[in-house]
């Protein structure tokens, strides 16, 4: 790399992001939309889906021994959710910061101002998910958009990475 030089697009990340059925079906899609785009993320990707009972528990498979496994299944199978891939520099710590803490009750009182406190409800419906390491976000990103998220990537490296990098 050439004194001075700074790769720009390397210094970008990306996550996941979901928003759940009680945001969706609250009608929160546009206020979550404009906090993401105003805190810096660009939204590379998105897609609504009807989660089915397996892609649940596929995805949720670290809280398969949870008591409250079932009932997250039957959350999460309630109604559609939008999921998105974020990018901007610390997008994962960024997003996790953005939406607060598991427990939207709690959220109301630690963090008024993140999405979850904005929703509301409780500790099981806090209308949004992120991925919790950039280890998650791969996997997570890779489960949603399996050739488009790699597309995306390539098409960054190629556009913004000159061959010196
Ligand atoms: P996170 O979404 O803040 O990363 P996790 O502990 O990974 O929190 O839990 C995944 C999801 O499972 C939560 O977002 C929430 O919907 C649900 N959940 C977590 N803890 C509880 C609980 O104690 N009771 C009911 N549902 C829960």
């Amino acid at each position: 790399v050439k004194q001075g030089f700074r790769c720009a697009s390397i210094e970008k990340e990306q996550t996941l992001g979901i928003i759940k059925p009680d945001g969706l079906l609250s009608n929160y899609t546009d206020k979550i939309k404009n906090v993401i785009l105003d805190s810096g993320f660009v939204i590379r990707n998105e897609v609504s889906l009807q989660l089915d009972e397996d892609s649940v528990r596929t995805f949720y498979a670290e809280h398969s021994s949870k008591s409250f496994f079932n009932s997250l299944i039957t959350y999460m199978t309630s109604g559609p959710v939008l999921v998105m891939i974020l990018e901007k520099e610390n997008a994962v710590a960024d997003w996790r910061a953005l939406i607060g803490p598991t427990d939207a009750r709690k959220a109301k009182i630690t963090h008024p101002h993140s999405i979850r406190a904005m929703c509301r409800t409780n500790s099981e419906k806090n209308c949004v998910h992120g991925s919790d390491s950039p280890q998650s976000a791969q996997r997570e990103i890779s489960f949603f958009f399996k050739e488009k998220s790699a597309a995306v990537y390539v098409f960054l490296v190629l556009k913004y990475c000159p061959i010196s990098c």
